[in-house]
């Protein structure tokens, strides 16, 4: 039987908004677990990471809010993802902001060739030099690639840019285009999903990635359009539907391994009814092999 490992980083020290670090509550109350298990999956919660709590952001540097506190939890992650991954159990992050993406990252590359898809608005390639707001969660993909300050931290990652796909993004900053372009990232952007589809775009990304030891699925939920996911931390217009998601989150559980997953930046304060977590819930179960027949 197939297990997965549900795994929650409640922080929001990446962030600016706070309520993301409420989301792995949310996600569980919209019934997480109960529906992997009517997949027919071994579900094994095995509750939060502790966060730094009271942390005082020192030294305080406006330029990376709170990374000492985003770069604890990263380490606490990863351990986790990591020993999830020897047990046998497909790891199920539950975000938090993105930036806990990089300790996913970093424990699912531990000693093996994986794919990363990140399913994003926004690039997260930031860093401390070009940010424009001090985010460390608009970082999280520079730090898994261990880019400008971030090679003395997370620079063994193992994760190459050409192991790398952004899917549908629709928001950039220039710093992050200039690292598309220097460090070669796939990425697609809302307009090539528009043009060709989103199976063929997500098809094309798999096959680009590699992964001989499968692929990490980073998926923020502002991905989606704020009509139908009003819960994240940071609503862009003119994301992808109900159905894209769905389509392409069906379309990497068949033609790639998902190797580990996270859900993140869903934000419960600003959410409406729960259906933002709702919706991960739903997209977690097309990952990791729900069909409608
Ligand atoms: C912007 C920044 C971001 C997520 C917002 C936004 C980054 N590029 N990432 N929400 N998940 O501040 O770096
Ligand atoms: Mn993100
Ligand atoms: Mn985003
Ligand atoms: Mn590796």
């Amino acid at each position: 039987m197939h297990s997965v490992r549900i795994v929650g980083a409640p922080t929001d020290y990446g962030a600016n908004r706070r309520g993301v670090n409420m989301g792995p509550a949310a996600i569980r109350y919209a019934d997480l677990a109960a529906t992997l298990a009517d997949l027919g999956l071994d579900v094994t919660d095995s509750g939060d990471r502790s966060v730094p709590r009271a942390w005082t952001d020192d030294p305080a540097r406006a330029d990376a809010k709170y990374l000492g506190a985003v770069e604890t939890v990263c380490t606490r992650l990863a351990d986790a993802v990591s020993e999830s991954l020897t047990a046998g159990q497909t790891p199920l992050v539950l975000g938090g902001d993105h930036s806990v993406a990089t300790g996913s990252v970093v424990g699912t590359a531990r000693d093996a060739d994986v794919g990363v898809l990140w399913f994003d608005a926004h690039g997260d390639l930031n860093t401390p030099a070009t940010t424009p707001s001090g985010n460390v969660h608009g970082m999280a993909l520079a730090a898994a690639l261990g880019l400008g300050e971030f090679e003395s931290t997370w620079a063994d990652a193992g994760i190459e840019p050409e192991n790398v796909a952004l899917v549908g993004v629709r928001d950039l900053d220039s710093g992050e285009r200039e690292a598309i372009r220097d460090h070669g990232v796939t990425t697609y952007s809302m307009h090539d999903i528009d043009r060709r589809g989103v199976t063929s775009v997500v098809d094309e990304a798999i096959e680009t990635v590699g992964g001989a030891d499968g692929v990490h699925v980073s998926f923020d939920l502002d991905w989606l359009d704020p009509s139908e996911a009003p819960g994240v931390g940071t609503p862009v217009r003119g994301g992808a539907t109900y159905r894209e998601a769905h389509a392409a989150l069906e379309r990497v559980a068949d033609a790639a391994t998902v190797r580990s997953l996270d859900l993140v930046e869903v934000n419960p304060i600003l959410d409406e009814r729960n259906r933002t977590a709702e919706m991960a819930v739903g997209l977690a179960a097309s990952a990791l092999g729900k069909r409608i027949l």
